[in-house]
């Protein structure tokens, strides 16, 4: 299978290049596409100078900051048309390791639509993360999942391995949450599909160098998103059912 590993950046100067180090020799096979929003600290220029020295690195610049969901959507696009089979959600920061790459891969090749890395499933774990982390993260994913009515664990979590036909038929063009929120949302599209999802243990390592972009209002619009996407499912079933009955 042709995969292609999609890390977007902003700001991962210090991170960067031993993620990219990593994933090179863990999953030699891989080709890698860096998203990269315009950083300031200059990201985007390191990576073009590693991709000059590998002809498997690849990279994406963007005008400026437009959040996660945005680059990974703009990746996923050059990747689909590029013709690759997979394609992998990895962080820059170092949370997501390389060396568990093949994990995912494994459960894509066996017939998997999506394969999501979890934490909060037997066997996963978290690194260097506070309780308070690890309880939004617990909290959240348990929250969308009852509003959701989805059967995964870890829904917020971004290491991910799409099957191409799964991205082919998301309507990628109709994304448009950021942060945490956009994990949700493709999760969810991906669910409602009804195509198959497989989650897969990790080790979630908190990032050691450079500083986090999260913020209480990706945690706010992802919680609202989840609260407003679940209602309105409900509220369709109830429509749907109410017009059964009159008919
Ligand atoms: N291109 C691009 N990348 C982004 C943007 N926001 C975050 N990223 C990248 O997305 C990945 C995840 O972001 P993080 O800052 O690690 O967010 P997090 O994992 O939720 O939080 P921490 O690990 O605590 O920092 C990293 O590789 C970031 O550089 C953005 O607006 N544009
Ligand atoms: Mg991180």
């Amino acid at each position: 299978m042709r995969v292609l590993t999609i890390i977007p950046t902003y700001n991962e100067l210090e991170s960067l290049p031993k993620t990219l180090q990593r994933l090179r020799t863990a999953v030699p096979a891989s080709d890698v596409l860096v998203v990269d929003d315009n950083s300031p600290d200059g990201t985007g220029q390191l990576a073009d100078s590693i991709a000059a020295g590998d002809s498997q690195v690849h990279v994406l610049h963007r005008k400026g900051k437009e959040g996660l969901g945005a680059a990974y959507i703009a990746g996923f696009t050059w990747g689909l048309e590029a013709g690759y089979e997979v394609l992998v959600e990895m962080d820059a920061d170092g949370s997501h390791q390389p060396e568990q790459l093949p994990q995912l891969l494994g459960a894509v090749e066996q017939g998997a639509d999506l394969a999501m890395g979890s934490r909060w499933v037997p066997g996963g774990k978290v690194v260097n993360w506070p309780l308070y982390r690890q309880a939004i993260s617990r909290v959240g994913s348990t929250y969308a999942r009852l509003m959701l009515g989805l059967n995964i664990k870890d829904v917020t979590g971004g290491y991910r391995a799409f099957r191409r036909t799964t991205l082919e038929k998301l309507n990628l063009d109709q994304v448009d949450s950021v942060g945490y929120g956009f994990q949700v949302d493709l999760a969810w599209r991906v669910a409602r599909m009804g195509l198959r999802i497989e989650e897969r243990p990790i080790t979630f390592v908190e990032r050691e160098l450079g500083a986090s972009k999260m913020s209480g209002n990706i945690v706010v619009e992802a919680m609202v998103n989840v609260t407003r996407w679940g209602l309105a499912a409900r509220w369709n079933t109830l429509a749907r059912r109410f017009q059964g009955a009159k008919r």
